[in-house]
């Protein structure tokens, strides 16, 4: 009775979708434990070896926690919207809706082969309509709300409404803003407010409510047709595809994500992430604590309102500098500078934020002029524009100090500005001092203090002059809502007499209408413009066109239905709510959160905006959505390649001029080339190459083994690429060509390659399709080697040389309970040496899964069934404990040796196995673990470890991962029974 996965893991995945084993109740006198995984975009390559891997680590956890008594929620879903499926259509025709559905077929065949134990019935699918109505009804919740500063949370608006119609707004020193809100209202009292009319009422809300239509400037992407955010912003072009990215002032709904920036910033403390996903998070919110404070401008009724970090060095200020788009600029700008003025700030609108402030070698700007007043001194200060200073930042205007900032000291060099001294014994004649370590001097009041009391001291004199006071400012902008593209979520906004308005939520869903093609129309109007029933009435809802008012055109950007589907999977079918509150309030937070750190400051941060929204409201009770986060480390692929030199000139022969390749792991040099292959050219009447153009190409990796092709492939590789055809393949012994070997001297006839550790991507040629290995070795196999290949936070090439070693590990487990007679366990009670094993294992088992460490628990059994081999053990009383532990690891494989064990309910909720300390007198190593040499932990590693597996156990503490600062080591020293050194 031999081990053989493909039957057993069939029959059980069978059982399991026919007897729903991991459907999730709503209600249970267990604990909950909520696990989830980031969802995947469905897309057309479907899963690589590298995707399950966190969906590996989380289902290792959600079937622990079963085991340990928890109701567990660990569902599973699409985040189906989004511009592939988009760019796809367009190209081919092909509906985004069934192009994702057929992914999604696919993915769902390719998780199902994994043996995951989601619960299914709570699938969600963001392009579902009864998935967005929600998501739509998110959206008008935020235009309903705006946010109260004072009690900071979001509010209705009503609220806001009641207040202008009873008292009016007088500023910003209003009860409910005292935030520092910019707008330009002005002030007015109930009686105007009432008398404005709807069009002006509205104007004015939109400047409160959370989701608004602004002008503001956009990255806007011509080749796609879109704006695209920030972080899909590289360098200039965009993230997906590479299109070059310019700024553009257009009409866009907003999300005012701004008005959360301090508790997005603050709350990153209660939990439980990455250390560096939080950082990422910090800087992008940006938090800078200062003062603003205003420069009256000589002359003229104008006031330059300034944002500093610096208060203390305002007696260092030498000229002040605009932002190019500032709209100060025009007024304040002599008849004398216009000219050069207006050509710089034609200049600067060519320049995108990011070009600005990567190319901070050239300095560029003009002077206006003007001259401001220094506040405390009188001094004239000339005014410059330039576009060091970014309009969107601050007030987007500087007071320049040249002796404190970088930047304003290369100005001043640049224009020939003063440099005034501010700080007591510091040499500023090569550059600024950023510090706040000197005393002050030069600086009147300030003098003698050090830069930190100069601070404090300066905002008090600012605020008692009525001048400036403390500030606090963020780097976070609002998210651009609105995507001129179709497949995505309809914003759901009509337009009574040009007035925004949303949809009742009676109206919603919103469905995407069917368009002719997915492309703009001709005059620049998003695909939506396409839609023929696309027009609104209040009463009856969509209407045909023409006859209702128009609907906006935009759709919702990819991260919307992200953003909250973590909640839908509590109650996935609801239809009075987006979630009940009773059923948000048994979950709670997710417990654990695995996904990848690429979404630091995406999803990341959108879904924690989101959901402090929603708790505003009342709708939940939690302010965090994910108490714990892994960031999962990405598995590589490991390429193959050749060389190849393309013959870009013939000589020596007539006739037209082949494009000839010779390939080897190793480059070819010319000279090697002419030795050893003009004959051979000659007699196959192939030309002699003049000149080369090198390069390197992928080889699909399934043609190679062990870096080599062997002579069947070679033939191959002329259908794999037409222009391999009529290669030549040079190797150490002669050539191979057109599928024959040539030889030219003694040596290896073999054609190696180079391998090479990459993305894993089907553009490289060095995808591994997790089906395969199911198919070959079984899931349970591909489920622990997955485990095994290091620290699941870590990044890792794919190396298949240990999987026969973990299918063999399954292989001896199985064989532990048979005998060649058939299933054959003792009833005899176990042996201290074998209770040993067990509670040894036990123990490890238990506290590293805790720990999420997954390879040590891999060799943890590894050893465990060594020993228990070597013991001869075949007890019941020790294996089937044995079974419960693995079970999370290799599910079907415990499934069908617990029901050959006797029992009639699935392991899966079998209870955990208890440990006793008692059989566990185990002898341990106390090592010292150095990092580049210095010591900073000890680790208790039993003493029979080897030395593999001593590494390994290092490796697998989460403390390594901090010292090792996100390196890979590159060696790593043990003295067995001694100390372990890590170099990195
Ligand atoms: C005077 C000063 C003196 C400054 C000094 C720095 C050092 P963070 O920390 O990023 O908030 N600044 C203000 N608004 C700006 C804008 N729109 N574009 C470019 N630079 C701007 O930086 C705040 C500092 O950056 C501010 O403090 C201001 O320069 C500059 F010894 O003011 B400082």
């Amino acid at each position: 009775m031999e081990y053989n996965p493909q039957d057993i893991e069939q029959k059980w995945q069978a059982r399991w979708k026919a007897d729903k084993t991991y459907a999730t109740s709503n209600h249970s006198e267990k604990p909950n434990y909520y696990v989830l995984d980031m969802f995947p975009y469905p897309s057309g390559a479907g899963l690589h070896v590298g995707h399950p891997l966190g969906y590996i680590a989380s289902d290792i956890v959600a079937r622990f926690k079963r085991h340990k008594g928890f109701n567990v929620l660990h569902p599973m879903g699409y985040d189906s919207f989004g511009l592939p499926a988009e760019q796809y259509a367009i190209q081919t025709g092909q509906h985004p809706a069934v192009t994702t559905e057929e992914n999604i077929a696919r993915y769902r065949e390719q998780l199902d082969r994994i043996g995951f134990s989601f619960d299914w019935d709570r699938e969600v699918r963001t392009s579902d309509p009864e998935y967005y109505r929600w998501t739509q009804w998110i959206f008008t919740q935020l235009f309903n709300s705006f946010y109260n500063y004072k009690l900071q949370k979001a509010e209705p608006i009503f609220k806001l409404i009641n207040l202008f119609e009873t008292e009016g707004f007088n500023g910003s020193d209003h009860e409910f803003l005292t935030g520092d809100i910019e707008h330009d209202i002005v002030p007015f009292n109930a009686e105007e407010w009432k008398a404005f009319g709807e069009k002006k009422q509205e104007e004015i809300l939109l400047n409160f409510r959370l989701a608004y239509l602004s002008e503001t400037y956009v990255n806007w992407c011509a080749a796609m047709g879109t704006v695209l955010a920030n972080e899909e912003v590289k360098d200039g072009v965009s993230e997906r595809g590479g299109y070059p990215v310019e700024r553009k002032l257009m009409k866009q709904w907003s999300l005012r994500i701004t008005a959360y920036a301090e508790r997005l910033y603050n709350d990153l403390d209660a939990i439980d992430w990455t250390e560096s996903i939080k950082e990422s998070q910090r800087n992008w919110i940006g938090k800078s604590v200062g003062a603003e404070l205003s420069f009256r401008v000589e002359g003229s009724e104008a006031k330059i309102p300034v944002f500093t970090t610096r208060p203390d060095t305002l007696f260092g200020v030498s000229f002040l500098v605009v932002a190019p788009e500032h709209e100060l600029v025009s007024k304040i700008t002599t008849a004398e500078h216009k000219t050069a003025v207006e050509e710089y700030v034609h200049y600067a609108s060519n320049r995108s934020e990011r070009d600005r402030m990567a190319d901070v070698k050239k300095i560029t700007g003009q002077f206006t002029g003007a001259y401001a007043i220094h506040p405390f001194t009188g001094a004239q200060i000339p005014v410059w524009i330039g576009d060091y200073v970014l309009a969107g930042y601050g007030t987007g205007a500087v007071m320049a100090v040249p002796c404190g900032d970088q930047r304003d000291y290369d100005f001043a060099k640049h224009f020939n500005l003063p440099i005034p001294a501010v700080f007591e014994g510091v040499d500023i004649s090569e550059k600024a001092d950023p510090t706040k370590e000197a005393r002050m001097i030069n600086s009147d009041f300030l003098n003698g203090l050090t830069g930190y009391d100069a601070i404090k001291m300066c905002i008090v004199r600012l605020e008692e002059k009525g001048i400036g006071k403390g500030k606090v400012n963020y780097r976070l902008r609002d998210a651009i809502f609105g995507r001129q593209r179709y497949w995505g979520e309809p914003i759901p906004v009509y337009y009574k007499d040009g007035v925004a308005k949303t949809f009742k939520d009676e109206h919603l869903p919103l469905v995407l209408p069917e368009v002719d093609k997915f492309l703009p129309t001709t005059d620049g109007e998003p695909p939506l413009a396409r839609a023929e029933t696309w027009n609104y009435d209040p009463e009856i809802g969509l209407v045909a066109n023409g006859e209702g008012y128009p609907v906006e055109l935009t759709t919702m950007p990819g991260w919307a239905g992200s953003s909250w589907y973590f909640l839908r999977y509590m109650e996935p079918n609801g239809v009075n709510n987006f979630v009940s509150r009773s059923i948000a309030d048994y979950w709670q937070q997710i417990d654990l959160y695995i996904g990848g750190a690429e979404h630091a400051t995406g999803h990341l941060l959108y879904f924690r905006f989101w959901t402090k929204f929603l708790h505003d409201l009342g709708y939940i009770g939690i302010t965090e959505p994910a108490k714990k986060l892994i960031n999962q480390g990405m598995i590589q692929g490991v390429s193959e390649k050749i060389h190849t030199l393309k013959v870009l000139s013939v000589a020596g022969h007539s006739g037209k001029s082949n494009t000839v390749h010779f390939f080897n792991g190793k480059d070819i040099t010319p000279v090697e080339f002419n030795d050893q292959l003009v004959s051979a050219y000659y007699s196959h009447d192939l030309k002699i190459a003049l000149n080369f153009e090198s390069n390197e190409h992928n080889i699909d990796i399934s043609l190679t083994e062990n870096s080599v092709i062997s002579p069947e492939n070679m033939s191959k590789l002329g259908e794999w690429r037409d222009d391999f055809a009529d290669a030549v393949f040079v190797c150490e012994g002669g050539y191979w060509w057109q599928g024959t070997f040539h030889r030219l001297k003694d040596g290896s006839d073999v054609f190696r390659t180079k391998s090479e550790v990459e993305k894993m991507s089907k553009s490289k040629w060095n995808v591994i399709n997790p089906d395969v290995i199911c198919n070959e070795l079984g899931a349970d196999t591909l489920r622990i080697y997955e485990m095994f290949l290091g620290p699941i936070e870590q990044h890792k090439p794919w190396n298949t040389n240990g999987i026969s070693g973990v299918s063999g590990f399954l292989r001896k487990f199985w064989r532990l309970f048979t005998a060649p007679s058939g299933f054959n366990l003792s009833e005899d009670a176990a042996t201290p040496a074998e209770l040993k094993v067990l509670h040894k294992t036990i123990k490890k088992v238990n506290d590293d899964i805790e720990r999420y460490s997954f390879n040590t628990v891999v060799s943890a059994f590894m050893i465990a069934v060594n020993e228990l081999g070597e013991l001869k053990c075949s007890k019941r009383s020790i294996l089937e404990p044995l079974v419960v532990l693995l079970s999370p690891f290799a599910p079907h494989i415990a499934e069908e040796l617990w029901e050959k064990l006797g029992h009639e309910q699935t392991v899966t909720q079998a209870a955990w196995p208890d440990f006793n300390a008692s059989y566990l007198v185990e002898d341990s190593v106390s090592y010292p673990v150095q990092f580049n040499g210095k010591m900073r932990f000890t680790l208790d590693i039993p003493a029979a470890y080897t030395r593999e597996q001593i590494e390994a156990e290092v490796l697998g503490w989460e403390a390594t991962t901090k010292y090792l600062e996100g390196k890979a080591p590159k060696k790593i020293i043990v003295v067995p029974n001694k100390i372990v050194n890590i170099v990195y």
